[in-house]
């Protein structure tokens, strides 16, 4: 039997913005209702970053504490995922800003890349090594994200060494401009690519988020979708709220036969138990 799919919902990202769609959430009031719909359409899991009003992307602890706490309020079960990612330049300790409130759940990004013009995402060895200790310290689930092959490789390298510990949850990013393209072929390539019992997530950006989540969806991994990684329902076609791109994923997850998991049983999937 196929495991039930897991859909995360990435609200509204470091890098979107209102000029792309005008949906992309900033505020708390934003941000919690573009949660509670998109919790009501099927995501179990909610990947956040913080903005200020004006879109300003921060991993001030006490603005992710206001969005965190409103959203559990209206959301209670749903599980809460930070990002320490944030966004391009900022330093290792701001990123780590969020983790000081012991969410359940954080990123973990797991390699440096090109993001664009001239902006460099870096999360070098060193780096990588000391946001893993942080979280196991803390016992926050990690989610490994992974924006090429060499990025899964360095996860593979790092649990021989015993410094990533298990379970092993992956997330692909696939289609960032500078990172893997989000084709089939290197889908399969880094499915194939980690150990048989540990999870896989995959968040297809831009064009790529619904072919990918249908490969997903197909091959028994979990699906990420959400502004911060596609703004468009379809092409030409402004998504109205990420509640929508959810539910677009929930219609391809019934196609073949996959339904859809709550946040109880994404905790047990994701060997989340404390
Ligand atoms: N905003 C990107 C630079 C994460 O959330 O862990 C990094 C990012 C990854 O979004
Ligand atoms: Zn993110």
């Amino acid at each position: 039997m196929i495991e039930k799919l897991i859909i995360t919902c990435a609200l509204t990202g470091a890098e979107v913005t209102k000029a792309g769609n005008p949906a992309v959430p900033y505020t708390v009031a934003e941000m919690v209702a573009s949660a509670r719909e998109a919790v009501m359409a099927g995501a179990s899991v909610l990947h956040i970053h913080a903005r200020k009003d004006d879109g300003t992307p921060v991993q001030d602890p006490n603005r992710f504490a206001e969005i965190l706490s409103a959203i559990h309020h209206e959301c209670p079960s749903v599980i809460l995922q930070v990002s320490t990612g944030g966004a391009v330049g900022m330093s290792r300790d701001e990123r780590l800003g969020p983790l000081s409130l012991y969410p359940e759940m954080a990123t973990l990004d797991c390699g440096t890349l090109n993001f664009g013009g001239d902006d460099i995402f870096v999360n070098t060895e060193n780096d990588i090594i000391y946001f893993a200790k942080i979280m196991q310290e803390k016992n926050i689930a990690y989610e490994l994200e992974c924006f090429e092959k060499g990025h899964v490789d360095t996860v593979l390298r790092l649990v021989k060494k015993g410094l990533i510990t298990q379970p092993l949850r992956f997330s692909f990013v696939l289609g960032v401009n500078g990172g893997m393209s989000g084709e089939t072929r290197d889908f399969v390539f880094l499915k194939d690519s980690i150990p048989l019992n540990a999870t896989f997530s995959v968040a297809g950006i831009g064009r790529y988020e619904f072919s990918l989540a249908e490969q997903a969806i197909k091959n028994g991994g979990h699906v990420r979708v959400g502004f911060e990684d596609n703004l468009y329902l379809e092409k030409g076609v402004l998504a109205k709220s990420n509640a929508e791109l959810v539910k677009k994923v929930v219609e391809i997850a019934l196609q073949f036969g996959r339904e859809i998991a709550t946040p109880d049983e994404a905790r047990i999937i994701l060997r989340m138990e404390k």
